[in-house]
């Protein structure tokens, strides 16, 4: 009974939100299978042995998240968290058939507040491609106005007080099996044939 107990405290690896082929052969299954399947759930099994017996066992990934963001004793917990979350999201950021300009609402936003569409592309490749070492390219919501930002490792826009509408991640693991060295080509597969407008729509709320 103790173990169904600590059981429901725990962080779960939610299931991705397609087969592992189905964003081939753009992102193939092979990295897949590594990125979902061995760097994710390690992020998972990490945090549950972090927070074990802590005041942080039992309360959300977003409570966990927020709780260690800035506290430097926890970088390990912060670290973990964030990346669960991250990944998370990253999936939801694609779909198989995915890519192209956004319809309705959101593109709406994004030609009022960059322009046009095709200057919130470049800003995106840019900050993407400019990230240094490992991290994340997001379209974010900044107060009113939709921005485009980067983060490293494992920061994200909910520790800097923004809401997240879309992620790619730059980490050399998300793209190396398929890309090798390619990022910028990476970046520009994700935009044209991957990304999921739907959620940044209902992200954006
Ligand atoms: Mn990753």
């Amino acid at each position: 009974m103790q173990t169904a107990r600590k059981e429901e405290n725990m962080i779960t690896l939610p299931p991705l939100p397609y087969a592992q082929n189905a964003l081939e052969p753009h992102i193939t299954a092979n990295t897949l299978s590594f990125h979902y399947g061995k760097h994710h759930q390690a992020y998972v099994t990490n945090l549950n042995n972090l927070i074990k017996d802590t005041p942080l066992a039992g309360a959300t990934l977003e409570e966990i998240i927020m709780a260690s963001a800035k506290d430097a004793s926890k970088a390990g917990i912060f670290n973990n968290s964030a990346q669960v979350w991250n990944h998370t999201f990253y999936w939801n950021s694609m779909k198989p058939n995915g890519g192209g300009a956004p319809k309705g609402k959101l593109a709406d936003k994004i030609t009022k507040d960059f322009g046009s569409y095709e200057k919130f592309v470049e800003a995106f490749k840019q900050a993407g491609a400019t990230q240094f070492g490992s991290g994340w390219a997001w379209l974010v919501l900044d107060g009113d106005t939709l921005k485009v930002t980067k983060t490293g490792n494992a920061d994200l826009p909910m520790a800097h007080g923004q809401k997240a509408l879309l992620t790619i991640d730059v980490w050399e693991h998300a793209y190396y099996l398929d890309f090798q060295n390619r990022r910028p080509d990476y970046i520009t597969t994700f935009l044209d044939k991957l990304v999921n407008w739907d959620f940044a729509e209902k992200n954006l709320g």
